[in-house]
């Protein structure tokens, strides 16, 4: 009887270990989004980011466009092509890690501007 109840256990702790590793396994470098022109606003939303270095973010165009994303002094990490279609988006991966400030130039004095934090 009790090494009936032992194989229960044993079964239990195999389905909580496979549950783990789902919730704990390797993510997707993919790990934030921002909106580009968030609801009818010149804004990057969120407009404050904060990633790990080697991830990436996705910038989804939304309303009043064109936009584009612009970081201070890398223009290898920008996206300067502007987005003209509601839903376009693009992917930047930051591998180093510091603060990048960026705009998009066309709403830049709109205050349409943000800042990511790579740690
Ligand atoms: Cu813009």
């Amino acid at each position: 009887m009790k090494i009936f109840k032992l194989k229960y256990l044993l079964q239990a702790w195999w389905l909580f270990a496979i549950l783990a590793a789902i919730a704990l396994g390797p993510r997707v470098a993919y790990a934030a989004e921002v909106t580009m022109g968030s609801g009818g606003n010149l804004i990057f939303e969120p407009n404050e980011i904060t990633i790990k270095a080697g991830e990436s973010i996705t910038f989804v165009n939304g309303e009043l466009p064109p936009h584009n994303m612009v970081v201070a002094d890398h223009p290898e990490l920008s996206h300067a092509d502007l987005a003209f279609m509601g839903g376009e988006s693009f992917e930047v991966t930051f591998p180093e890690s510091g603060d990048y400030e960026f705009q998009c130039d066309p709403h830049a004095g709109a205050g349409m501007k943000g800042v990511i934090h790579v740690e």
